[in-house]
């Protein structure tokens, strides 16, 4: 590489940058998720949970949970040369609401983080993101500890539509956390395809 052309004397191409958003409930993964894929030291905002957070900070099933995410996550992966992702985790606590906002702005879609232990710790995000027609994909966080549903049951649970992909995934694995994001784009995709359709019919 000399002044960062390539070998075969391309110039560099400008990649395309998208925002996705990780949303979900407390403790499900959301940080883990970040780190797990991303290729920059992923910035984090965590702060210790507290004995005085103990009455609003449920941690039961994630015992081993020392710290929590105060403002968000922040990650980068490339996709592919010319396709970049900026992964934004959000706080997980209901008390941080007011973020998000701010975090959504320009985002392309979100992946929504379930643990099927507590499952209706996401429904605010699903909710969140139906409202404001946010493309989403759901990600079931398969702890080991959790019984395995199957997508459709998780689907139904939610009662999400039709078309919202579920996704099985591991947070700590990056291939699996990978496949959870192409989702993401692809549905995005095909979401703003079907919004262009239904302008122009
Ligand atoms: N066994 C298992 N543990 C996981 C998995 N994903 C996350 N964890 C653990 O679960 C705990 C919670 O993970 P975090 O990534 O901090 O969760 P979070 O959603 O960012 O939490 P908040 O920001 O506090 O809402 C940590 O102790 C992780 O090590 C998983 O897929 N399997
Ligand atoms: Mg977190």
């Amino acid at each position: 590489m000399i002044f960062g052309r390539s070998e075969r004397g391309k110039p560099p191409v400008e990649p395309v940058t998208l925002k996705i958003l990780v949303a979900g409930g407390f403790g499900v993964g959301k940080t883990t998720l970040v780190g797990a894929v991303s290729e920059i030291r992923p910035l984090r905002t965590e702060e210790l949970l507290t004995e005085a957070g103990r009455p609003i900070d449920d941690i039961s099933g994630v015992e081993g949970k020392h710290t929590t995410t105060v403002a968000m996550d922040f990650g980068r992966i490339t996709l592919r040369e010319d396709l970049v992702l900026y992964l934004f985790g959000t706080p997980g606590q209901d008390r941080f609401w007011f973020l998000w906002d701010e975090l959504a702005t320009g985002a392309l879609g979100a992946v929504v983080l379930a643990d099927t232990r507590r499952l209706e710790d996401c429904f605010a995000a699903v909710d969140y993101f139906e409202r404001r027609s946010i493309p989403f994909v759901v990600g079931v966080n398969c702890f080991e500890d959790a019984a395995r549903y199957p997508a459709e049951s998780v689907r139904q649970a939610l009662d999400l539509d039709p078309g919202v992909p579920v996704v099985l995934c591991d947070a700590r694995d990056r291939e699996s956390v990978k496949e959870v994001l192409i989702r993401v784009v692809q549905h995005a995709m095909e979401h703003a395809a079907a919004v262009r359709e239904a302008v122009t019919t």
